[in-house]
């Protein structure tokens, strides 16, 4: 609804401002922690990161719920299945609030479906790995929505005012997703011998690619990264992922568990846990389409849209007929 509302400027006078006096007043008002707004001045660059980000964000939330809803019917308890059903919901609200921010940079919600459903856009690699256990609910919440937060903390502070402030409450909501993760987590490994080994055979397969999560390595120094410069990426992929490690391994010893990496050890001097290397080979098949699970995540995405058509176009009537009953001139 505000794409059609932004004013857009030739690109060779908007080339002009990003270099003018236009460009300066963007990045000093960045440099101050100052938000920029839809109908403020961005560079054509600011504009295009956020939109491949928040859009990419929002892709991953609506997929993201496809590994939980097939446990839906299966979780153990009334109480298990009330939970799971509200984080699933909670995962496509936050997709809702990222869609709405994207399309405050120019683009309309068909084109980022578009984008999505013809497999031009990306989303977490995380999600095209299949959910295979009850166990593997408490470590997608555990893990997945740890590493979520962990990532998505910082954004809260990002330059960009409406992805700034979607990020705090979809934060929230993570946090309780991830207890509710630990929780069942927990139940697994206090219970008997096959539900603990069903818990240690979650976090075997799913700790490499949570890691993944967090993006190609980076190294520790963004200064010169424009994603840093522009306070939309506060830290680098590797900072994020060696927190996270910092903050999950001591949990996992808590509940008796092994992290499945043969180096993983505390380091005296830095005071983290060094760990392993990805399979970046993987990672990387995982993002062009390749992973175990895209072509099947994929396909229930076009098939939920194809079946929703009938939706699309009945509200589309009603908000036309509305609009008649509001200009009756119109109808006539
Ligand atoms: N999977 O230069 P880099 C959730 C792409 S969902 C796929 O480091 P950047 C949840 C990257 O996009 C959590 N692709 O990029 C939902 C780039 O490709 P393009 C999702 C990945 O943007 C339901 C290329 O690789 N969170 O919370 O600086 C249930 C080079 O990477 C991945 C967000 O989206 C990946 N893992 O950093 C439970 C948070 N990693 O665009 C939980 C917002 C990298 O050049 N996003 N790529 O074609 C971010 O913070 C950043 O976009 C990333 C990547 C850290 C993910």
């Amino acid at each position: 609804m505000y794409t059609q509302a932004l004013n857009k400027k030739s690109p060779k006078a908007a080339a002009k401002d990003e270099l003018g006096p236009e460009g300066i007043k963007f990045q000093k008002k960045i440099d101050a922690d100052l938000k920029i707004e839809p109908y403020d001045f961005m560079p054509a660059a600011y504009r295009k990161t956020l939109q491949r980000q928040i859009s990419q964000h929002a892709h991953s939330e609506i997929v993201g719920a496809l590994p939980e809803g097939n446990w839906v019917t299966r979780a153990p308890t009334l109480k298990r299945k009330a939970a799971l059903l509200a984080k699933i919901q909670d995962e496509s609200g936050h997709a809702l609030y990222l869609y709405s921010a994207a399309e405050t940079l120019g683009m309309s919600r068909e084109e980022h479906t578009d984008q999505l459903l013809y497999g031009t856009a990306k989303y977490s690699s995380i999600f095209n790995y299949p959910a295979l256990t009850w166990g593997d609910m408490g470590t997608i919440g555990w893990l997945v929505d740890g590493a979520a937060i962990m990532n998505q903390i910082p954004l809260c502070r990002c330059s960009y005012g409406p992805y700034a402030r979607a990020m705090v409450r979809v934060c929230k909501e993570e946090s309780f997703h991830q207890r509710q993760g630990y929780d069942i987590v927990n139940i697994l490994c206090n219970g008997s011998k096959a539900q603990f080994e069903m818990a240690q055979e979650s976090l075997n397969r799913f700790w490499w690619p949570a890691l993944m999560m967090f993006g190609p390595s980076d190294g520790e120094d963004l200064s010169g990264d424009k994603s840093n410069i522009w306070k939309i990426k506060r830290f680098s992929n590797d900072v994020l992922r060696q927190r996270f490690v910092n903050a999950t391994v001591p949990q996992a010893h808590f509940l008796g568990l092994e992290i499945p990496d043969a180096v993983l050890k505390f380091n005296e001097e830095t005071g983290n846990w060094d760990f392993g290397e990805m399979n970046w080979s993987e990672f990387f098949d995982v993002i062009k389409g390749n992973g175990k699970c895209n072509k099947e995540r994929m396909s229930v995405r076009v098939q939920a849209y194809e079946d929703g058509a009938w939706v699309r176009e009945a509200t589309n009537v009603w908000a036309k007929k509305q609009a008649d009953l509001e200009t009756p001139q119109a109808a006539e």
